[in-house]
């Protein structure tokens, strides 16, 4: 059975994991992996979250299977945190599901159900996995244009040129804020005239909203979603919570779908729940449960947005301090997108062999892409981390 089997290729991110682990070199730093760390490299359990789960031992009576939707009060207060706490959530059905990448999977599959023939265009560049889940979902995928790496920014006429010319029917993957991997968004107005263009052309727009709370703040963050959802008939996402509420290993997401009417919703919804049967049947519950009672209770509520506030502000001013540093240490501006970037990501520009001369020779480690995650920037060792970048320029 499986004496032909090829080795599968390693998922690039998570490879650097035990890169890093197996470096001995005191004065590593890990760039690598998206993930939410403190100053001291740590990935906390936050506050708010540690109370709920504190609460959930006490109480919890049962472990018995709630159903395919898994817990339906998170479903609910997930709606209310993506959409708007006062949105209209008549046309809308949400599923809980393991992870966003769970969610993605789910969205996939209702995708390819509806229309079997259906494409996708994904921005280019974009998170590795979604190409693989759409994919594995049976999808069509295209790419349209969206970074410029001279200039750090979204190459947005080439982005709405591509969209003008998809065939009505096909699906847009827009990240709904903290672009992964390049940190650079799209701005209110440049989310209107894409809501304007979906409508215009019959496109559904699909928005993966893994980072809410990470860029602008809370509701900043679904900003742009909400102006899609405000104007569209038609649209789904795909929602994590590993970031927002650093329950990654709980696998914790949404699936939502937006109809044009309450009674399709019901279909839809009903269509997505049959799709998790045959994934997973029912989502795990532990974390779900956990964020379901911090959205719910006004105290752990408070306590939440503020930690998340504090992470937010932390990345913010690791961007800023760190275009300061390459700005001294380059004497050029040419790092100063990092800046003006939200999220957890930002392009250096890097070549692949930069990026390799900087593990080897200085023990920093980042994507190949050059993708750095922010929140591993060492507070305290900037100006030599931006040097090294510098020494590898050229
Ligand atoms: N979408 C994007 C853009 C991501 O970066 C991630 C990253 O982790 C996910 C979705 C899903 O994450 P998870 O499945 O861990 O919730
Ligand atoms: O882009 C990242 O680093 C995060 C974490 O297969 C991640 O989204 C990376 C790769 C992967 C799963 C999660």
């Amino acid at each position: 059975m499986f004496e032909d089997l090829k080795p599968a290729p390693a998922d690039k991110i998570l490879a650097l994991i035990g890169l890093y682990r197996a470096d001995e070199r005191p004065n590593k730093v890990d760039l690598g992996v998206g993930v939410y760390k403190d100053n001291a490299g740590k990935t906390p359990v936050m506050r708010a979250v540690r109370e709920a789960e504190k609460r959930l031992l006490a109480d919890q009576d049962s472990k018995s299977y709630l159903g395919l939707a898994g817990d339906t009060a998170f479903n609910e207060a997930m709606a209310k945190l993506v959409f708007g706490a006062n949105a209209d959530t008549t046309r809308i059905r949400a599923a809980q599901t393991p992870g966003g990448s769970g969610a993605l999977r789910l969205v996939a599959e209702l995708l390819k159900h509806a229309r079997p023939d259906a494409t996708v265009w994904v921005s280019d560049p974009t998170w590795v996995n979604h190409i693989a889940i759409l994919r594995a979902a049976g999808l069509q995928v295209r790419e349209y244009p969206y970074f410029d790496a001279e200039t750090g920014t979204v190459r947005f006429d080439a982005m709405l040129a591509a969209l003008k010319g998809a065939p009505a029917g096909d699906v847009i993957l827009l990240h709904g804020c903290c672009h992964n991997p390049t940190g650079a968004n799209l701005d209110a107005s440049q989310w209107t005239a894409v809501a304007g263009l979906l409508v215009e052309k019959n496109l559904l727009p699909f928005i993966d909203i893994a980072y809410q709370g990470f860029g602008d703040g809370l509701d900043a963050d679904a900003e742009g979603l909400r102006i899609v959802a405000a104007k569209v008939p038609e649209m789904v996402v795909a929602a994590s919570c590993s970031k927002n509420f650093a329950v990654y290993r709980d696998r914790v997401g949404a699936a939502m779908v937006m109809t044009a009417n309450a009674a399709q919703a019901d279909i839809a919804s009903s269509q997505m729940l049959a799709g998790a049967r045959t994934l997973y049947s029912m989502p795990p519950d532990h974390g779900a449960a956990a964020v379901r009672m911090v959205l719910q209770d006004p105290a752990l509520r408070a306590d939440w947005q503020a930690e998340l506030e504090e992470m937010r502000q932390r990345m913010l001013l690791l961007r800023q301090r760190f275009a300061e540093a390459l700005r001294r240490q380059s004497n050029s501006d040419r790092f100063d997108f990092i800046a003006g970037h939200r999220g957890m990501f930002s392009r250096l520009g890097l070549t692949e062999s930069q990026v390799q001369r900087l593990r080897e020779e200085h023990a920093v480690y980042m994507v190949s892409d050059s993708r750095i995650n922010v929140a591993g920037l060492p507070e305290n060792g900037l100006e030599e981390l931006a040097k090294a970048v510098v020494s590898v320029l050229d």
